[in-house]
């Protein structure tokens, strides 16, 4: 009998081994391995790769060079905010029936305002999910002097995007979160009408960022839809600067300012000459550095500008001082005139701690997203002025922009009122579907294979998506001198060796681009020590962040502490932001009004304001006490629409906001104000 027992469970151990190897090999392990997507120079697919022009790196996104974000230029532009038409298309049949392509008579469509979001809280598509149309004709003409380019340019399109012009498609864009663009130089009429069509469709997919991650699943934000940035065409000479890149070096009393510029040739090339001027924040010039008249012998020409600036005025949170860069660009018969501003500083990571122009600094901070009842994720300047007048009352001097690039507008006024910034990409919970299955206790046979940790985390096309949306990022806002982090990522699967090493991966995508920044990402806290011992992300991120719901949804404040100094036994030598912690607060509910139960949260919970007020004070006295923890960013600015929570007392609303969606400050946020407002 013992005989055939031992056989048996050698036969199920043999079994189960081999049960286990096929299923790894053929399920769970990643298709595409990182050796295929090696990062950096040369990297490419998809018209995108990052080159570099002597030593000095670029971005070609649907094979055009990717412009940083000019604040001023000379640029003509055809502005296509305003009046569009939009249709539903529940069935995708715009297609087939030759919407993009025909003259699309008016009727059907709705009159829109473009920027605009189709389905915001407030309105009456919020659940809609799929293919919506946009189209608008429109009058431009001629950009004058020869030899000019027309790029039309979309600031932000959610999710992915197909776009015609005059009945010609153009392409297909994946990524909603950073701009895109196409030279339309031989498409447009200048003597009539000319239409512009896009779909959009604002569905997740396993490979988009955020991706999909569990059947029917949204992100942990609203999956808005539509055009909800700027649109215009820009007419530039068909010779341009696409790129200005400012670095600081500071030693002792003075500073040096480089420049590194790359002009792209796009026709015939003439001679150029490219004078670089810089004012102080006082206005006054510092000096202008000439180049030229050279005529460029390759495609992308690259010039190099150093400034050095005595006694500079830093950029810190308490002076945002910043210094203004112009750059002209003449040849015969054309000009090209653009200013940005940036500061002169340095963000970098030592001793334990997160150094602003060398100088240890605590991040008091919060999370935002781009949400507004009833302007959805379209910002506008009402609505920015109003959310960072908030948070400077809070005594704030950081944000985390959760969870995807933000529009340029408010890390501009960000960068004006002295906030510094993390950015991050939105890589959101990839690979996290496991967890959902858990928590809805569904059947073996149901396990998300598809969704399972590395499978979805190393698939080819969520990482090229990833990366690009890295890169696009970097090379829009690297002039801001208040992104003081670049993210990449949130809470996804990065257990174990392997689980960290896409993020090593991912890191050496923001090193191609940026040696001056440090990168981090958000972990998620399990709150199962086998798991929270082995994040794999963390050993390659400067800085560490992470997540904590302890008083929430799960566990007590209690635990916030023994959480982080275990952290911190495993990663000494590294900086700790406690990225996100809070509980949800109905506005206006007090701890008197009894226990609430919705979903998500194991045991019922007041959703009063005096609770989440105590919950967030004891994370920052648990912060404060510990040297190594260099900053905090509680969840969040303010409720937010988001589907996952159709059961909380503001149905639909995540209410951790320490204001509440209308922005009228709860109790956290009186005492927040109060505990930075100390140091
Ligand atoms: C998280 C996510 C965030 C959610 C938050 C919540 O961990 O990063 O996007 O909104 O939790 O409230 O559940």
């Amino acid at each position: 009998m013992s005989f055939f027992i031992t056989v048996s469970i050698i036969l199920a151990a043999i079994a189960s081994g081999v049960l286990f190897f096929l299923l790894y090999l053929f399920v769970f392990y990643p298709r595409a391995g990182l050796n295929q997507l090696l990062p950096g120079i040369g990297a490419s697919g998809d018209g995108f790769a990052i080159k570099e022009a002597d030593g000095i790196p670029y971005v070609l996104s649907g094979g055009l060079p990717f412009p940083t974000h000019f604040e001023r230029s000379n640029h003509p532009i055809s502005d296509l905010t305003g009046g569009w038409h939009m249709r539903f298309d529940p069935e995708d049949r715009g297609g087939t029936e030759g919407w993009p392509v025909t003259k699309v008579p008016d009727e059907g469509w709705t009159p829109v305002k473009i920027p605009f979001t189709f389905n915001n809280a407030a309105g009456a598509h919020t659940s809609y999910d799929g293919t919506v149309w946009f189209h608008r004709r429109f009058r431009t003409s001629t950009p004058g002097a020869s030899g000019s380019l027309a790029r039309l340019r979309f600031d932000g399109v959610l999710l992915r995007s197909s776009i015609w012009l005059n009945g010609v498609k153009l392409g297909d864009r994946e990524g909603g979160y950073t701009p895109f663009f196409f030279d339309v130089s031989d498409l447009l009429d200048y003597k009539a009408d000319n239409h512009l069509v896009v779909r959009t469709d604002n569905r997740l997919t396993w490979n988009s960022l955020p991706p999909r991650i569990w059947k029917h699943h949204h992100a942990g934000w609203h999956t808005y839809g539509g055009i909800y940035r700027s649109v215009c065409v820009e007419f530039i000479p068909d010779q341009y600067i696409f790129k200005a890149a400012a670095t600081s070096v500071i030693s002792g009393k003075a500073a040096n300012l480089g420049l590194d510029v790359l002009v792209h040739n796009a026709g015939e090339r003439h001679a150029l000459t490219l004078c670089c001027s810089v004012y102080g924040p006082d206005g006054r010039r510092i000096g202008t550095q000439k180049k030229g008249p050279l005529t460029p012998k390759d495609t992308i020409s690259a010039y190099r500008f150093a400034f050095p600036i005595s006694h500079p005025s830093l950029w810190t949170p308490e002076h945002p001082r910043l210094y203004t860069v112009r750059l002209l660009l003449r040849r015969k018969g054309a000009l090209q005139d653009l200013s940005f501003k940036t500061g002169v500083r340095t963000a970098a990571v030592g001793n334990g701690s997160i150094l602003l122009n060398g100088s240890p600094v605590f991040l008091k901070g919060i999370c935002k997203h781009e949400d507004d009842p009833v302007f959805g994720s379209t910002q506008n300047n009402t609505i920015i002025a109003r959310d960072l007048a908030l948070i400077k009352k809070l005594n704030a001097n950081y944000i985390r922009l959760a969870h995807y690039p933000h529009c340029v507008k408010e890390l501009c006024e960000a960068r004006d009122r002295g906030f510094l910034l993390s950015e991050e990409i939105a890589n959101y919970q990839t690979g996290t579907g496991f967890a959902a299955w858990y928590e809805e206790k569904q059947g073996i046979l149901r396990f998300p294979i598809r969704m399972f940790g590395m499978r979805q985390m190393m698939n080819r096309s969520f990482l090229l998506n990833a990366r690009r949306e890295i890169a696009e990022m970097i090379e829009r806002d690297r002039n801001n001198p208040a992104i003081i982090l670049w993210s990449v990522g949130n809470e996804t699967y990065t257990l174990f060796k392997d689980g960290g090493k896409v993020y090593a991966w991912l890191r050496e995508v923001v090193r191609a681009l940026d040696t001056t920044r440090p990168v981090t990402m958000a972990e998620l806290t399990y709150n199962i020590p086998f798991f929270d011992n082995n994040r794999g992300a963390a050993a390659s991120m400067d800085v560490i962040s992470v997540n904590m719901y302890c008083g929430w949804y799960y566990g007590s404040t209690a635990d916030i502490g023994p959480h982080l100094d275990r952290l911190h036994r495993r990663f000494p030598e590294k900086p700790v932001i406690v990225s996100e912690f809070g509980a949800d607060a109905a506005p206006g509910r007090k701890e008197d009004d009894g226990v609430w139960k919705a979903e998500r949260v194991g045991f019922g919970k007041t959703y009063s304001e005096e609770y989440q007020a105590r919950v967030i004070r004891d994370y920052y006295n648990a912060a404060r006490s510990r040297p190594f923890v260099a900053g905090i960013s509680p969840w969040v600015f303010s409720d937010f629409y988001c589907t996952w929570f159709p059961n909380n007392p503001v149905p639909f609303y995540n209410l951790k906001g320490i204001t509440s969606a209308k922005r009228v400050p709860k109790a956290s946020f009186h005492l927040l104000r109060k505990l930075y407002g100390i140091r």
